[in-house]
């Protein structure tokens, strides 16, 4: 008998509801929620195929344990964890808790429970070793705000704007960032059917520029110089919302002087971007009257990404497109505690210069983490607190940290490599251990992560969809069990966890949710998600009698830095390493079939690309550099030379490759390019061009040249 049950998608962060057809406890079909008040039935091909990636045949149904002849057997999860820990322990009394590190990549956050249990385990063990994707990913989207202030009473959201600009992210696709990820094209359309004007800044024109009503096509990496421009222009054209800026402001003429060199001709010439459109960008963002500024992955991982978050606050803080006294907030939160919305300032409060020095680049900690770019060295470098046990837990270092064949010595270095993941990924099949979770819909959960995302208050929690019949475990049950055997606690903040004896799933939950602002039982009782508006509206309180805390347009270290950029030679073409000489700056992007690494695998997913991640390129630079459509190509950076297969489209600029990273797998296996792909990030050199604050190494925007391949490879 087919039973169907509510549920949310956790393929990606998105979290759209669905509904699951069960039959003998197993997955069948997946279809979406079409009384769900957010997401209205949105799904994406991804979350159809949970069936096949719940039932996938090279799912890993128990753990593993790599033998001395390098093969890997069965075994139970009990054993494994009474191993590890006890290695684990051998290895902190040897060298000290800082030699045991864990990294929380993409699946971390997919989970209610997984990041905070993983933290309160190494505050149990002392280990300052925690690292997480986010410092590969956006990390200037915490140090931004902690330089520049955020508004207390939350800003204007894309559902009241009248203009919203995005700045190298793609969220039709990507779901994140810039337009809510909850059935992102309805929204985009009801917007402008109502007037909404979209600026998108993109070297390609992506699936959200073909929709745009005014697209600038920046040079990769430009996107400081561009941002200046058009801060320049409200200052030169009196667009400032003088009133706020006066009010709740500093250094706004340290700004206005910073930004003064970047001319429309500067500008365009070191852009790409005509002066007229910039202006006119800058105009259709200051008219709004509400509107909201934000970026994604492109421009904060091409070159000085803090540099370009803080211009991205600036603009929104220049424009006033915040929440003023009186005004509701649309979602003040489900999950997360109630607070007070004040039409204020939150002065700013440096993430970093805190906590543990890193041992390379004089980096250190950030909002509470160890820089993810900097690990393979914290690895490799001999030397005291050296990194020595390695957990990765929903993460895949071999595909997506930078410099790949760093990483994968690093990963050679370790004493103990463990990796919690449903298959054997590039990482998993070089580690010592392989802990093999259960997957989505065999566990419970609740919408933690988007709580503060959505448009209205809303949430979501799911019981398990079927029941998982193998020796497979939840993430947090891992830590759980390493910390009950090593004698440590998990300590989260909603109050500690039970170590005598193991809580069940929705008990976590229930510390998880704490201090949720409605309680997690009321959640529970709906079936599906559902809004908790509690009928009275929650508005922007005045602010406090006595307080002038302001945001800070420009702190000096900022002045410098565009002062910096600045001066930057201008280099011909699109090479800007001084003294090297590249054709293309080589682009990220997301893929809609896949999730980072994720989907691989399952056939479904595959069939449109053929299973690589293409070099899509210009038809004209093709024919310059003799690159036929289709051919596998040889992709070189000053750190290394990869192979990609050429995909033609005029969407993609000359002088620019545009390609998904966490492809490809060890250098042995390059001739299968076509197969497996190609790992955009062996092209990645994590000591050239890194943030100095975040280590954040230049993951997009990279200098490359392009050619035929020189070994022929097999058609696909
Ligand atoms: N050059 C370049 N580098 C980049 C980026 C880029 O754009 N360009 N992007 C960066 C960004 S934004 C990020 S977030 C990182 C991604 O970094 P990672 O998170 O390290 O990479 P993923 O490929 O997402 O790895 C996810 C792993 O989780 C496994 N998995 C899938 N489902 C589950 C599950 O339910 N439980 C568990 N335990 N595991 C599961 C998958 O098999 C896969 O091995 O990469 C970064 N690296
Ligand atoms: N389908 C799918 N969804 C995903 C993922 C996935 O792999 N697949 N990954 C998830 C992850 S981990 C994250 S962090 C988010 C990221 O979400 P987004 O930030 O939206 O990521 P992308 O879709 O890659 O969009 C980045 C855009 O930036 C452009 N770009 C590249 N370089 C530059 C530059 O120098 N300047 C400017 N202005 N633009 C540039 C690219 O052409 C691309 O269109 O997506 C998430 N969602
Ligand atoms: S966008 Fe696709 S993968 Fe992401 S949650 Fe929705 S259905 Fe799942
Ligand atoms: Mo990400």
């Amino acid at each position: 008998m087919i039973e169907t049950k509510k549920s949310f998608c956790r393929f990606c962060h998105a979290f759209c509801a669905i509904e699951v057809d069960v039959e003998d406890n197993k997955v069948i079909e997946v279809r979406g929620d079409t009384s769900d008040p957010i997401y209205g039935g949105y799904t994406c091909i991804k979350g159809r195929h949970l069936p096949e990636q719940h039932n996938h045949p090279e799912r890993l149904r128990s753990s593993l344990k790599r033998m001395p002849d390098g093969s890997f057997q069965p075994i139970s999860s009990e054993q494994a964890m009474d191993e590890i820990a006890e290695r684990l322990s051998a290895i902190i009394a040897e060298h000290g808790p800082r030699a045991v590190a864990s990294y929380n990549g993409t699946y971390a956050f997919c989970n209610a429970i997984t990041l905070s249990v993983t933290r309160a385990w190494h505050a149990g063990v002392k280990s300052p070793s925690y690292y997480t994707s986010v410092t590969i990913d956006q990390p200037a989207k915490a140090i931004a705000p902690s330089r520049h202030g955020s508004w207390l009473g939350g800003s204007h959201g894309f559902e009241s704007a009248d203009v919203a600009m995005l700045i190298g992210n793609n969220p039709v696709v990507s779901m994140f960032g810039g337009i809510p990820p909850f059935n992102p094209w309805k929204r985009l359309r009801e917007a402008q059917a109502r007037g909404l004007k979209l600026v998108v800044i993109d070297p390609r024109v992506s699936d959200v520029a073909r929709r745009a009503d005014l697209h600038l096509q920046v040079r990769p990496g430009e996107d400081p110089t561009l941002l200046a421009g058009i801060v320049r222009v409200l200052f030169e054209e009196g667009l400032v919302d003088g009133d706020f800026v006066a009010g709740n402001v500093a250094h706004v003429e340290e700004l206005r002087q910073a930004v003064d060199a970047f001319t429309l001709d500067y500008v365009e010439e070191r852009t790409g971007v005509p002066a007229a459109l910039v202006e006119r960008a800058a105009r259709m963002f200051a008219e709004g009257p509400r509107g909201v500024a934000s970026s994604g992955t492109g421009a904060n991982m091409s070159p000085h990404p803090n540099l370009t978050e803080h211009l991205v606050h600036t603009l929104n803080t220049l424009c006033g497109r915040y929440l003023r006294e009186g005004e509701t907030v649309p979602n003040p939160g489900v999950i997360g505690p109630a607070r007070p919305f004040l039409a204020q300032a939150n002065p700013p409060n440096p993430a970093w210069g805190k906590g543990e020095p890193s041992r390379v680049r004089g980096l250190g900690e950030i909002f509470g983490e160890m820089p993810t770019a900097a690990l393979s060295d914290e690895i490799i470098t001999p030397g005291e607190g050296r990194v020595r046990a390695l957990i990765s837990v929903g993460g895949n270092p071999v595909g997506a940290w930078p410099d790949q064949l760093k990483t994968i010595e690093a990963m050679k270095h370790l004493d103990l490599n463990v990796s919690i993941d449903i298959k054997m990924s590039q990482t998993a099949k070089l580690a010592d251990y392989v802990i093999a979770p259960k997957l989505s819909l065999e566990r419970p959960d609740l919408t933690v992560l988007t709580d503060s995302w959505y448009p209205v208050p809303y949430a979501h929690h799911t019981p398990a969809m079927v029941e998982a019949e193998d020796d497979v475990i939840e993430e947090w049950e891992f830590f759980w069990g390493i910390a009950h055997r090593m004698n440590t606690e998990i300590n989260l903040p909603g109050g500690p966890l039970p170590m005598d004896a193991k809580p069940t799933t929705e008990q976590v939950l229930d510390v998880v949710a704490a201090k949720s602002r409605i309680p997690l039982d009321r959640v529970r009782a709906a079936d599906g998600g559902g809004v908790f508006d509690d009928g009275e509206a929650v508005r922007v309180g005045p602010k406090a009698a006595g307080v002038d805390a302001r945001l800070d347009a420009a702190p000096p270290d900022l002045a410098e830095e565009l002062r910096e950029v600045r001066a930057e030679p201008l280099v011909e073409g699109a090479g800007y390493l001084p003294g090297e000489e590249f054709t293309h700056r080589l682009i990220s992007r997301r893929m809609r079939e896949f999730y980072n690494s994720s989907g691989r695998d399952i056939a479904g997913l595959t069939a449109r690309d053929g299973g690589t991640n293409p070099a899509f390129m210009n038809p004209r630079d093709g024919a310059e550099h003799g690159i036929e459509d289709g051919a596998v190509v040889e992709i070189e950076s000053s750190r290394a030379t990869i192979l990609g297969v050429a995909a033609f489209s005029d969407d993609v600029p000359s002088g620019v490759i545009s390609m998904a990273h966490s492809w490809g797998d060890v250098p042995a296996l390059d001739a299968e390019v076509r197969s497996i792909g190609g790992s955009t990030n062996r092209l990645v050199n994590n000591e050239e061009a890194y943030d100095p604050i975040t280590g954040m190494a230049r993951q997009s925007a990279i200098p490359v040249n392009v050619r035929p391949a020189k070994v022929p490879v097999a058609a696909g």
